[in-house]
């Protein structure tokens, strides 16, 4: 298995978030919620089905999905998107189509895993460290 499923990673910092909310039209509120809570993210497979669920005080969310297969998301935010999932060694890409494309790049290690989120010409960096 390439990447490491099973382990549970907490937010540890988050580089433009709040601008990468606001280019895809989060509300002031929601905006204040999703930035002052730290997710925790869990990756498992089974089959060659992905399940990656992040959960936090503010919202839970989980999605399903196989490798290279589009499927229906709604995101934390509420956007109704269409998301393929690729995988490049430990890195598990994420795009999104919606109103806008949005990719979401997440790489995993044994001590950490980071989010490279992109929006327009927005860059958001989220770091998460593993827990336990
Ligand atoms: C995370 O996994 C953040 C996931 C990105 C969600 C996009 C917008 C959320 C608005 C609350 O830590």
């Amino acid at each position: 298995m390439p990447v490491f499923t099973g382990k549970r990673y907490k937010l540890f910092s988050s580089e433009n978030f709040d601008e990468f909310m606001k280019a895809l039209g989060v509300g002031t509120v929601t905006r204040k919620m999703g930035s002052s809570v730290s997710p925790v993210v869990e990756l498992t497979e089974n089959d060659g089905l992905y399940t990656l669920k992040t959960t936090s005080t503010f919202k839970n969310s989980e999605i399903k999905f196989k490798l290279g297969e589009e499927f229906d998301e709604e995101t934390p935010d509420g956007r109704k998107v269409k998301s393929v999932c690729t995988l490049d060694g430990n890195k598990l890409i994420q795009v999104q189509k919606g109103e806008k494309q949005t990719t979401i790049e997440r790489e995993f290690t044994p001590t950490e895993m980071k989010a490279i989120m992109k929006v327009d010409d927005i860059v958001c960096t989220r770091v998460y460290k593993i827990q336990d």
